[in-house]
């Protein structure tokens, strides 16, 4: 997958693109990332990129002009590269703008973005970009929670490596992304590792070291459901739930003292 970044900072993508499974999917050839920088877009030879906001009030507002040359550079080498790789379906990649007005982004989202050839992410800094960019050039505008950063650098990361982890090839153990958290829209159950009984005698529920693969199938998602339902109801009320897991449930809500 193709990801066009338009940044001030292209540096900082080195934070995914040196380290980890993120790295790994770089040199695999599994994610390509380019980078456009509206400073060498700039018109004027101060190399300026923003300026004080029409109507008054603190900070800087990133101008028009130098981000939507950057993301018609973008564009215009997405369709070379989809040319080269015989994607003509696909020509068009889609241009998301992360920042806190835009729809919040959940595993679902990240799932239906990890089906596209190309994203071009266009990341902020200051108070944001002018209005007149979002109306013309931003197909999408994604969130990754309702609080503030100071650049979308962070948050085009995110979506990158959320992506990049579903992508075949990616994981190494290709049953990794579907029994995460949200694959089936429930938490993870908890999960333990050597040894049975730690240091300060902590023990491992038996029913892990039993070696009975239903048994455990049962006690997990048994644990997902009722940590969900303790944790986050809100993404049980939205869940439609099988006769099983009603029954799992129930069991998981009475041994925790619950009417
Ligand atoms: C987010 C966010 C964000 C907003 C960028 C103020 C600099 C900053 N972007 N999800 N200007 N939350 N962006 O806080 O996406």
């Amino acid at each position: 997958m193709w990801f066009g970044i338009i940044s001030l900072f292209p540096d900082m993508f080195r934070a995914i693109t040196e380290f980890g499974i993120t790295r790994r999917a770089v040199e695999k050839n599994i994610i390509t990332l380019s980078y456009w920088n509206p400073r060498d877009f700039s018109d004027n030879a101060c190399r300026t990129v923003d300026a004080r906001p029409y109507g008054g009030g603190p900070g800087m507002i990133m101008q028009f002009q130098p981000i939507y040359d950057a993301i018609l550079a973008a564009k215009h080498s997405a369709e070379i590269e989809a040319k080269i790789l015989g994607q003509h379906a696909l020509l068009k990649p889609l241009v998301i703008y992360l920042s806190p007005q835009g729809r919040q982004l959940t595993h679902q989202h990240v799932k239906a973005l990890s089906k596209k050839t190309h994203l071009i992410l266009v990341t902020g800094r200051y108070e944001g970009i002018d209005e007149r960019l979002i109306q013309s050039v931003i197909d999408e505008e994604w969130s990754v929670g309702d609080y503030v950063l100071s650049g979308g650098e962070l948050p085009a990361m995110m979506m990158i490596d959320s992506i990049a982890r579903l992508l075949p090839g990616t994981l190494g153990h290709s049953q990794s992304a579907v029994s995460d958290s949200f694959s089936d829209e429930l938490l993870d159950h908890p999960q333990y590792t050597r040894p049975v009984i730690n240091q300060i005698g902590g023990k491992v529920p038996d029913v892990l070291v039993s070696g009975d693969h239903e048994q455990i199938r049962q006690w997990r998602l048994k644990q997902s459901l009722g940590q969900t339902w303790l944790k986050r109801p809100d993404l049980l009320e939205k869940r439609i739930q099988n006769a099983e897991e009603n029954k799992l449930l129930t069991d998981f809500m009475k041994e925790n003292q619950v009417p």
